[in-house]
């Protein structure tokens, strides 16, 4: 059984040697990303079971993600080569040290990746495993991809768990639909990922997580992130459906079956579902670059749902996950080993924040 499908694109990335703007910077080193592979390599190496679902082109680039991505115990089987279309890479600087701002600099406009749509991607292998994890980079790429992520989020009966991290990344959007595409996106997922900040840029929203609740009540976990601050999780009575999951003895709730909501799910009315709350802060490291902590914090916390843990120590996954990254200049870094992740996240409270 596979636990996690990741369907996204990946780049080769060039990030410099040194620090400055793209225009002074004379030599990069190559890696990889891309949201969903980061994520994906991330739970591979947490020792779960997981596959990654994309297209590459038929070049050396797409050669070296795929080898990569697999070097990382990711089932790369499913990836098609595409021999029209480029794989996409991406240049960017590792950013200001006070505010993690960066350059990026994006070179995947036809690519073979955005050339998916839902008559070349095999539902059959998206939908066989227990969560499929999916994000808003997909749907800016092109209206194909767009489709594609509208029939795996859309009304359906059965199948895995759909998390959706909004990853709104300004630069692919070229007309301003991003706040509307990506809330209806996320609404039809069961588990969405979203920074505070993010969900300011995108939707405008100010007040904080609850505010953020409140414009999406829908899906069954929602998990904001706020930054260094730490990462609140909301989840909704019987929104838990992690295959296998195990009672939760800090909230009582006892997840089931894969069981799924029929279609169309009813919109629950915010503050009159009953749903559970909990903050976890968030661990300080020193920040060597942010980018790929956000897919380092989802592989955190689905890792640990997979597991059937409670709430708290899925969000402790997520922060020990992320430091990882959050310590690293590149986009992905080893993650902690699933046994010393435990051991952490098993610390006392005091010992956290
Ligand atoms: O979350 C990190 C990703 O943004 C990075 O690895 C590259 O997928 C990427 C993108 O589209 O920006």
């Amino acid at each position: 059984v596979v636990d996690v499908v990741a369907l996204g694109e990946s780049m080769v990335t060039f990030l410099p040697t040194r620090p400055g703007r793209l225009a002074d910077v004379p030599s990069f080193e190559r890696g990889i990303g891309g949201a969903e592979s980061n994520v994906a390599c991330a739970l591979a190496a947490a020792g779960h079971a997981v596959r990654w679902v994309s297209r590459v082109g038929a070049d050396g680039f797409g050669d070296h993600l795929v080898e990569a991505v697999a070097a990382y115990g990711v089932d790369v089987t499913s990836v098609r080569r595409d021999p029209d279309r480029p794989t996409g890479v991406y240049f960017r600087t590792a950013g200001d040290r006070a505010t993690h701002a960066h350059e990026v600099a994006y070179y995947r406009t036809g690519s073979a990746a955005s050339a998916m749509t839902s008559a070349n991607v095999d539902p059959r292998v998206v939908r066989a495993c227990r969560v499929l994890h999916l994000s808003g980079i997909t749907a800016a790429l092109s209206a194909g991809c767009l489709g594609l992520l509208r029939e795996l989020t859309g009304p359906r009966s059965d199948g895995p768990l759909v998390s959706f991290d909004i990853n709104h990344r300004s630069g692919l959007w070229p007309a301003p639909d991003a706040p509307q595409v990506l809330l209806g996106l996320a609404r039809g997922a069961d588990i969405v990922f979203v920074g505070e900040d993010e969900a300011e840029e995108v939707w405008g929203v100010t007040g904080g997580p609850s505010a953020i609740r409140e414009l999406l009540p829908e899906p069954g976990v929602l998990v904001v992130k706020q930054g260094a601050r730490g990462a609140t999780v909301f989840r909704r009575a019987a929104g838990d459906r992690a295959a296998g999951a195990a009672p939760d003895p800090k909230t009582g709730g006892t997840p089931t079956a894969p069981g799924r909501a029929t279609t169309p799910r009813p919109a629950p009315t915010p503050g009159s579902a009953r749903q559970t709350v909990v903050f976890v802060p968030a661990p300080t490291v020193e920040v060597a670059a942010a980018t790929g902590a956000g897919d380092a914090f989802a592989a955190g916390f689905l890792s640990a749902t997979l597991r059937g843990l409670p709430l708290k120590a899925r969000l402790r996954h997520g922060h020990l996950t992320a430091a990882a990254t959050l310590t690293t200049p590149a986009d992905l870094a080893p993650p902690p080993t699933r046994a010393h992740a435990d051991h952490l996240a098993a610390l006392a409270d005091d010992s956290w924040g």
